[in-house]
């Protein structure tokens, strides 16, 4: 239907009657975040998406991975330089590195056999019929159109050297009379939609009847004078699209800049959390597509009988070695049943078991089940193992402060906590319940070093976050917290929204300033819009309001530097915030204000290592 208006669109355009925009129920401007477009998101903005799994996430932007950090395990691929790399993933580092060499086959270089696309039957070099060459076939061959979108074309475009991809993707260019073809003649192609060559896309038979050929028009400079003026949508990467086309599901920028900043998706397809339409397909198809998580959520009665078992790996994966022709059905539920014969090796498949290599991180597990329930200022009292990344910081004989355990030998705290001076006096009591009856699993440990943000300014509380590197006992040759657990490290501010519950937890006073001797916790949500409170004193990159509506859940005198704690869809712990300020404690319309920890990610990467933290993209 879509390809059916772009076409009509491309063509009344040509004929300049076309004024007006085609009809549309939506009002389009209501699905962008405007906000959100001025950061300029891309396939390469961790913060939204994961990055390649050739790729690594620095400051916010995936950069490209030396081969030697992708894992070993897999079978040889060939470049277009004729190089053979031992793995999918170290050719993919390299080519990230250095873009002239594209992936050509899997396998080892041979000088027959090679892939090649080409659009043809037009008068320009930039728009015809496409015809590919597959290794281990002699002939050219075209591609159904029934396989052909935007996002196979984008692919091609960028295989051909058209950096901004497709403009269109053609189905409706005819071959010259004097050529015929038969209902054979044509193959189906499968691509995700960011790869460099149209040679790591899936070619596949199928019996299916001939309907057409794909043929593509890639974007230049000239076709730039049949977008229209009014209703465009402008990619990151300069290209121009219809305002339809964003927040479709569907690659149309080519650099993913279309479907970055969505408060609603078009059509079927799936609005994560972090304002990301990924196309209906990638929900339940066993990887997790949003950040957040939620596509791979309540799939298991919706999946396919077969598929059931395989998490991560795909049924393809582990065929990447195939040579010759084999039958499959692909996807959880073709929407035809029909057999398929796999023609080249599906690399698509190989990233994902690429993917599945990489290490993994512990973090914010707990087998504690009772803080889901409801009810600091009015909290509850947490029990063993609830909270077992909390830490109380002990200076001399008082607890002033709590702080959030990250791994290794680290805790979190709020600067405001700590003096680099006074390291010698603080302690840090891990897997710390109560005062008055101290528990076995208690763990002491003195502290070796204090990290305060250098742009801390303790007039505004801004930047309100510092670092302990507790000493390890001499006999020990790392940080042994046996009771403890890491809370995760959000590495990116699109993880949790505004009244997303969350809980925060410490030993702070109660509202009528009452002293508190065991650790209690309180469900409060996340607050969008705080300036509305707290005028000029909020930053909204660098601070998080949470609170009640009635203010009867709040940190208090005593609860700072411990943890905002939310839970991701899978129950992942992540330390969302670090108690740090707030008008009082406990009146409604003055909630607690937090340092906003997504903020600081690089800033604690830097001083404790990006593999301590690195749930993702390392
Ligand atoms: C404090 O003095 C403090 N209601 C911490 C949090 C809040 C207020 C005061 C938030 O440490």
């Amino acid at each position: 239907m879509k390809l059916i208006r772009v076409a009509l669109l491309f063509l009344c355009c040509y004929l300049s009657f076309c004024k007006r925009s085609l009809t549309s129920d939506t009002p389009q401007e209501d699905l962008i975040d405007k906000k959100c477009l001025t950061e300029k998101y891309t396939h390469l903005s961790c913060n939204k998406v994961f990055c390649q799994p050739w790729q690594k996430c620095i400051d916010g932007t995936c950069v490209c991975k030396l081969p030697y950090q992708c894992p070993k395990n897999g079978t040889s691929v060939c470049s277009t330089n004729g190089r053979s790399y031992p793995t999918y993933c170290q050719q993919k580092s390299f080519e990230c590195l250095r873009p002239e060499a594209k992936f050509l086959n899997n396998g080892k270089c041979t000088p027959e056999g090679q892939f090649s696309v080409s659009v043809n039957y037009r008068n320009t070099n930039s728009e015809g019929i496409v015809e590919v060459k597959l290794v281990d076939q002699d002939e050219k061959m075209f591609i159904c159109k029934n396989s052909w979108s935007i996002t196979q074309a984008n692919v091609a475009c960028r295989d051909l050297g058209f950096q901004q991809g497709a403009f269109d993707a053609q189905t409706n260019f005819n071959l010259p009379n004097h050529l015929h073809i038969n209902d054979t003649e044509c193959l189906h192609v499968h691509c995700r939609g960011l790869e460099t060559s149209l040679a790591e896309c899936t070619f596949t038979k199928r019996t299916t009847g001939y309907q057409g050929l794909a043929g593509v028009i890639c974007y230049t400079q000239s076709v730039e004078d049949f977008v229209r003026k009014d209703n465009i949508f402008q990619c990151v990467n300069g290209k121009r699209i219809s305002q339809e086309e964003a927040c479709d599901g569907l690659n149309n920028c080519g650099d993913q800049s279309d479907e970055l900043c969505c408060k609603e998706c078009r059509g079927n397809s799936f609005l994560c959390k972090s304002g990301v339409c990924i196309p209906k397909e990638y929900k339940c198809n066993g990887e997790v597509d949003c950040i957040t998580g939620e596509d791979e959520i309540g799939c298991q009665e919706r999946r396919h009988p077969e598929l059931q078992g395989f998490e991560l790996m795909p049924r393809a994966a582990g065929r990447l070695g195939l040579q010759g022709l084999e039958t499959v059905a692909r996807g959880p539920e073709p929407e035809i049943e029909e057999d398929t014969k796999l023609l080249t090796a599906d690399m698509d498949a190989e990233r994902k078991r690429i993917k599945s290599l990489l290490p993994k991180l512990s973090c914010g597990v707990t087998n504690s089940e009772h803080i889901r329930r409801k009810r600091v200022v009015g909290g509850k009292a947490a029990e063993a193992g609830d909270f077992p990344w909390q830490v109380a910081i002990r200076d001399g004989e008082k607890i002033n402060c709590g702080g959030i355990y990250i791994g290794g030998c680290w805790i979190l705290t709020a600067a405001h906590c700590v003096r680099v001076s006074k390291a010698h006096r603080y302690q840090i009591w891990t897997a710390f319940l109560d005062w008055l009856k101290p528990n076995s699993e208690l763990t002491v440990f003195w502290v070796n070093k204090v990290i305060i943000h250098e742009n801390y300014n303790g007039a505004t509380y801004e930047n309100d976050i510092a670092l302990i590197e507790m000493k390890k006992y001499s006999n020990q040759r790392e940080c042994e917290l046996h009771h403890s657990i890491p809370a995760c490290v959000p590495w990116s501010p699109y993880l949790f929204q505004p009244n997303d519950k969350c809980v925060v937890s410490g030993w702070g006073r109660e509202k009528d300033n009452q002293k508190v001797y065991s650790l209690k916790w309180g469900e409060v949500k996340l607050i969008g819009n705080c300036s509305k409170f707290y005028q000029d004193r909020y930053y909204e990159k660098k601070m998080q309001c949470a609170g009640t509506d009635d203010g009867s859940i709040d940190a208090c005198k005593g609860d700072s530097g411990g943890p905002l704690v939310c839970m991701d869809i899978n129950n992942v712990a992540y330390v969302w915030g670090v108690v740090s300020w707030g008008e009082n404690c406990g009146k409604p319309d003055f909630p607690g204000v937090y340092t906003k920890v997504a903020n600081y990610f690089d800033w604690i990467s830097q001083h404790v290592g990006r593999s301590l933290i690195s749930q993702h993209n390392v």
